[in-house]
């Protein structure tokens, strides 16, 4: 093998790695600002973390897809031809959504032999499932020589999700992947795909994550009733104002003339959506100002915003909002990712950040008998090919 895969590669792949295998990572992401926002045409900044899911692909001569997850320990195996949904193994479905993807855009997928492990927290609001869509992605872009440029590739890992995972998301977390660059934020325009690429300059800060452990089954489900309630909020509006198209071109005026009077939980969804957008702009600008502290205070705003507008937040999460908002040390937190457990991300100075990583867990744990697990962020390289046959 070679040295530079041998490097990348974790040691429990090494065995399936041979002559003719592809093998591909992708990472996780954390989202600075902008939540919720992507799937309503708005704007949000991720960023591709250094945790990641690897996966090694060799060809088969027949039409049979085998697939190995060495994490769980479970394998599925199907033909390309009876390619559907599984309720079988639903870890399979991030794979085969990916294929399917490819072969819907007219491109040959032959069978393959694929193994694959990661070192993404799952469930913590980091976005695993992303990460292996992108990794299958940019695999079989390579397999089936399609040949799709990278905004391709995000666009047919998100319809994997939709299609095949069931969770009608934005395009945030498969984009972040594979668009993501070392100590770099991405600025994304959701509606456009345009982007930026900003550096990370957190002057005597750190971006800490700390994870609930708690997750959601109900999460994919009201994550998707969201996204109708804010398309509902656009319906009405629209009544009244026919070129709108997306909460994107609403105004809190709109709302208040034209959705309020009608549906108030539809009004909250909405209201929280265009702020969030204007908030995003807003730490943009004070990003490239080096104002922190004005950062911070708009992730608080965007947590309060998440809590009792969208309605997306739980006990744990507020609790551990609640535990950092008097402490000097902590410039701005909030939760992070679609809500309802996950992660909570806090901008901490770095002369207090051991302080409150020991205050909280304490805390944390007193509360719920939960261990509060605790990741440093570190911005890493988006997806990747690192061998090709
Ligand atoms: C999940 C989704 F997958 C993203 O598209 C995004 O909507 C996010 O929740 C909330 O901002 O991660």
């Amino acid at each position: 093998m070679d040295i530079k895969v041998k490097q990348e590669v974790p040691a429990s792949l090494e065995p399936y790695i041979q002559q003719g295998s592809i093998v591909s990572f992708a990472p996780g992401r954390i989202n600075l600002l902008g939540e919720h926002t992507d799937y309503n045409n708005g704007f949000v900044m991720p960023a591709s973390i250094d945790k990641r899911m690897y996966f090694v692909l060799n060809p088969r001569t027949d039409n049979t897809i085998h697939l190995h997850s060495l994490d769980m320990d479970e394998e599925f195996s199907v033909e390309v031809k009876n390619l559907a949904k599984t309720k079988e193994k639903t870890w399979a479905n991030y794979i085969l959504g990916v294929v399917d993807g490819f072969i819907n855009k007219g491109y040959d997928v032959n069978g393959f032999d694929a193994v694959f492990t990661g070192n993404i927290p799952i469930g913590a609001g980091v976005s695993s499932s992303a990460a292996l869509e992108c990794a299958v992605a940019v695999a079989i872009n390579k397999y089936s020589k399609a040949g799709l440029d990278n905004k391709e590739l995000a666009l047919v890992a998100q319809k994997a999700e939709h299609n095949f995972a069931g969770v009608k998301c934005g395009i945030m977390d498969q984009f972040a992947s594979i668009f993501g660059k070392e100590d770099t934020l991405i600025k994304l325009d959701c509606r456009t795909l345009q982007y930026e690429y900003k550096p990370l300059k957190l002057e005597g800060a750190s971006l800490i994550l700390f994870d609930s452990n708690v997750k959601h089954s109900l999460a994919s489900s009201e994550y998707n009733i969201r996204r109708q309630q804010c398309e509902e909020g656009v319906a009405m509006v629209k009544k009244y104002v026919p070129l709108v198209d997306s909460l994107r071109d609403v105004s809190l005026e709109m709302l208040d003339n034209y959705v309020y009077p009608n549906n108030k939980t539809a009004y909250n969804r909405c209201r929280y959506v265009v702020e969030e957008n204007q908030r995003v702009q807003q730490v943009a600008a004070f990003l490239e100002a080096g104002n922190l502290k004005a950062v911070g205070q708009k992730m608080f705003e965007t947590h309060e915003g998440l809590r009792s507008l969208y309605e997306v937040s739980c006990e744990e999460l507020d609790f551990l909002i609640t535990a950092v908002r008097d402490n000097q040390d902590v410039l701005g937190a909030r939760l992070m990712g679609g809500g309802f457990g996950g992660c909570t991300i806090n901008l901490v100075k770095n002369e207090g950040v051991e302080d409150v990583i020991s205050k909280v867990s304490e805390s944390y744990y007193k509360q719920y008998k939960k261990e509060l697990k605790v990741y440093p962020v570190s911005i890493g390289d988006g997806a990747t090919v690192i061998k090709n046959g």
